[in-house]
């Protein structure tokens, strides 16, 4: 048992029928993301800018589903730090200060990089992913990021022959941060680990942005994980260190409901949450449910790095 007590989410955001955006509403906001936004749905390529660009259809992950609305992407937001209300988490993160940020590369490496964002960005090009995110939640989405392999900064640091996990912790600044004052529901700053085949596999992503722009407070700026293939809570926000360590780390959400949510959180609908079924999803802007898909529909890429263990046993 744990001595955290956590707000759990409301039982809104599990129910099935809860469905937020008309079909309407939604063409409406697809049709601004095609003004503001040139992605194509294709592997990686160089930006263009976008004044100049001409109009591309909506981008689509690989499965051929489109990238949910940019509006619906940046206003329904898990970010505790500013609150546990999704609607109001874009509104309480503006203004916070994301310039200077320093991310640091450490622990069991043989060259520790500190790096001011700009000179990551002058040092490392920057790529475009289209990738569905899982929250564990139930709720999902199709996000076009850019950034930065993990493993392209792994690879600079050079991890020693004994690491075997990488932590990350993101940024604790209670001043600008609401949530982080309150001591008694997490143990901050937001923790999260992988292990270091699955940081380096090439999926694994430090996104700088999403839809062509600079990434929104509310997701993560300047700089967050992105694990396609495991809930969203693994995708930690405004991270500011990056620990390769021997052992397994402590997690925020693993630390506070370890019964819940495990290390590994691969999402898995045939694994259920002890509160809820993980079999279907409804994906933001959309009607109705979905099937989840193992992995999040990336088995393909990344089930060999669970090859012989049990998924059950490992959530
Ligand atoms: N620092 C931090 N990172 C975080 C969270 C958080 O509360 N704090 N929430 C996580 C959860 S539960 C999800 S589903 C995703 C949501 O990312 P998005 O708001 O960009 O869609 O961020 C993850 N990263
Ligand atoms: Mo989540």
């Amino acid at each position: 048992m744990s001595r955290f007590r956590y707000p759990q989410p409301p039982p809104s955001e599990i129910t099935p029928e809860h469905v937020y955006l008309s079909r309407r509403d939604w063409l409406k906001a697809v049709g601004l993301a095609v003004g503001t936004a040139a992605l194509a749905a294709c592997a990686p390529r160089a930006l263009k800018p976008a004044s100049t660009a001409p109009a591309e259809p909506v981008p689509h992950d690989e499965l051929g589903d489109p990238a949910t609305p940019y509006d619906i992407v940046t206003s329904y937001n898990n970010y505790y730090e500013f609150s546990t209300d999704k609607r109001a988490v874009a509104d309480r993160a503006q203004g916070f200060p994301t310039d200077p940020w320093t991310i640091e590369i450490t622990g069991l490496v043989h060259e520790p990089l500190t790096l001011g964002l700009e000179d990551l960005l002058k040092r490392f090009p920057q790529e475009e992913r289209i990738y569905r995110l899982r929250c564990v939640e139930g709720w999902s989405a199709v996000i076009p990021w850019q950034g930065v392999p993990l493993a392209t900064l792994l690879k600079a640091a050079q991890p020693k022959a004994e690491a075997r996990f990488v932590r990350f912790v993101a940024v604790y600044d209670p001043e600008h941060m609401p949530g982080q004052r309150n001591y008694q529901t997490f143990p901050w700053p937001y923790t999260e680990g992988l292990r270091l085949d699955e940081a380096m596999h090439d999926l694994t992503f430090m996104a700088t942005g999403l839809y062509g722009k600079p990434l929104p407070v509310q997701n993560g700026a300047p700089l967050r994980l992105v694990v396609p293939w495991k809930y969203g809570f693994k995708s930690i926000k405004a991270v500011v260190r990056i620990e390769l360590v021997a052992e397994q780390p402590a997690t925020l959400w693993n630390t506070v409901a370890p019964n819940e949510y495990g290390f590994y959180a691969n999402v898995n609908p045939q694994v259920d949450h002890p509160r809820w079924s993980q079999a279907t999803e409804r994906r933001l802007g959309e009607p109705g449910r979905r099937p989840t898909l193992m992995f999040n529909g990336y088995e393909e890429q990344v089930a060999a790095l669970y090859a012989g263990m049990d998924l059950e046993k490992h959530y």
